[in-house]
């Protein structure tokens, strides 16, 4: 019943995990690989291993979370490594996500150079959108950087590769992003990383929770839904059919999933309920998400993906 089309492959279910959540090390992904969720995707690497900001760096909250990880990961060749050897495992399964991210243009250039010559098969997801390294701004903000980080990542990548977008919050952004996109053969874009630089505070102490830059993090869970489902949306109406959407932000229930699918996400991952719940979440989510659609009587996902309605007249 939850089966999902994604380009070429088809998956179990659309859930999967948010990169940084649950994947830093290879026992937490193999947790996620023996998990019910449909595919999985590991913490964005880039070409060196990075402690990332100092702690305090992630809290949960009533409504979500906010983090300033800084991108600690154990570096391209651990996750790779791994990538490779799990595959082989598993080769009749549809592929998962490998995630990389980087300083700057030479070395998002170099990792993805080292996964084009690899023996990896999966799919390869360009994080764009780290709100969170100091001096680094979320480079899919620059819309003439990011179009020429794809021009020449294309000029050489043939693998299955998305983008990892942050939110935009203007429809002339969408109408910029989309253009730009759509010149090229992505297999998807993720919508949405983090909702950068956001601040919440203690009130019985009045001061920030997490250490880095002043407490001001990328804000996960709830309260980022309507954002992320804007977003969906936005992409789903604009982006050529060949490019598959990701949701992401505010998944936390089979009706926040089930929005996502309507607003045309193919496959979604789940950030930071999956860090307060673990991996068990993903059978309740399965269970929720099955439950809504025999509600409505569909059998498929694709019975109503994308159909979300406007109100007319
Ligand atoms: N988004 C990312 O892309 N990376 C992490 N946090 C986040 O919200 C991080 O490592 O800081």
């Amino acid at each position: 019943m939850l089966t999902t089309n994604f380009g070429p492959y088809t998956y179990q279910n659309p859930f999967m995990n948010a990169s940084g959540v649950h994947c830093m090390t290879i026992e937490e992904m193999e947790e996620l690989a023996d998990s019910q969720a449909g595919s999985f995707v590991t913490k964005s690497a880039t070409v060196a291993p990075r402690e990332g900001n100092p702690e305090p760096r992630y809290i949960d909250l009533a409504l979500g979370s906010i983090n300033s990880m800084g991108l600690p990961n154990r570096g391209l060749d651990y996750y790779l490594d791994y990538a490779i050897k799990k595959q082989a495992e598993m080769p009749h399964a549809s592929p998962f996500f490998f995630s990389v991210a980087a300083m700057n243009v030479e070395e998002n250039i170099t990792l993805l150079k080292k996964i084009q010559s690899s023996a990896f098969e999966g799919i390869t997801e360009l994080n764009l959108s780290c709100p969170n390294v100091p001096g680094k701004p979320q480079v899919a903000y620059d819309f003439e950087l990011t179009a020429s980080i794809l021009k020449n990542v294309f000029s050489f990548f043939t693998k299955p590769l998305g983008v990892k977008l942050p939110p935009y919050f203007d429809l002339a952004h969408f109408d910029q992003m989309a253009d730009i996109l759509n010149q090229f053969p992505l297999m998807y874009v993720n919508s949405v990383n983090s909702v950068g630089n956001a601040l919440f505070i203690d009130p019985d102490t009045d001061t920030v929770v997490i250490k880095p830059k002043d407490g001001f993090g990328g804000l996960g869970g709830a309260y980022i839904k309507p954002t992320a489902l804007a977003n969906v949306r936005a992409f789903y109406t604009r982006l050529k059919p060949e490019i598959n959407i990701i949701g992401t932000g505010g998944i936390l229930t089979g009706q926040d999933a089930y929005e996502h699918l309507l607003c045309g996400a193919s496959m979604l991952q789940v950030g930071t309920q999956l860090h307060k719940e673990g991996p068990a979440i993903f059978a309740r989510l399965n269970q929720e998400l099955s439950a809504i659609m025999k509600a409505k009587g569909y059998q498929h996902i694709d019975d109503f993906r994308g159909k979300l309605q406007s109100i007319t007249d």
